[in-house]
């Protein structure tokens, strides 16, 4: 099947939705025929970045070894789905260049108040009790994408509507 090799880069707060929305995405683009490859910390902090924290320097050394990683898989001419808080422009800045006019920035748009409200995994009351330091949104920074390529609203629709919406959006920048 035909596709540019794209990176789509996930960005938003902890238990905003985006690591359930890019294996959706995955998924869908998988069973469709695409070549596709997903990033997260879940498998990039278990693995390549197991001696990095969540210090603003260790979160820049994150997101860079994330983005020469997917500069990779994007050479070979798969579709990479990268999924990290990515906190800064900073970061986003120096991710954007890395991989250079293939990236797609989305921004998985959901208030604080909602995530934390969620706390699917408790995180947020463990890092408001003191438990977490440099959690993102609670004691380190969170910049909200200003230049992002498509924004996702998971705080006022279903996340069914979300993956329908993400997935129209994709598949336009992805076929030839
Ligand atoms: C933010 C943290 C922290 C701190 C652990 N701050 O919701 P989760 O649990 O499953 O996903 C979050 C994940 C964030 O890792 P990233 O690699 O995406 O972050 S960054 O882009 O900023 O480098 C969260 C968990 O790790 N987690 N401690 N202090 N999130």
């Amino acid at each position: 099947l035909q596709q540019k090799a794209i990176v789509i880069w996930m960005v938003g707060l902890s238990g905003s939705g985006k690591s359930t929305l890019a294996r959706a995405l995955e998924n869908t683009l998988h069973e469709m025929g695409h070549l596709t490859q997903l990033l997260d910390g879940d498998n990039l902090r278990t693995g390549i970045n197991n001696n990095l924290t969540f210090s603003p320097e260790d979160r820049k050394e994150n997101i860079r070894r994330a983005a020469e990683t997917a500069r990779l898989f994007m050479n070979a001419g798969v579709v990479t789905i990268c999924s990290f808080i990515s906190p800064t422009e900073e970061v986003r800045k120096m991710a954007r260049e890395i991989i250079g006019p293939a990236y797609v920035e989305v921004f998985i748009d959901c208030p604080l108040a909602v995530c934390e409200a969620r706390d699917v995994k408790g995180l947020y009351a463990k890092a408001r009790r003191g438990e977490i330091k440099d959690f993102t949104g609670v004691n380190a920074p969170f910049e909200e994408p200003k230049q992002a390529e498509i924004i996702i609203d998971t705080a006022n629709q279903e996340l069914k509507s979300s993956h329908q919406q993400l997935v129209h959006q994709i598949l336009e920048r992805i076929k030839y």
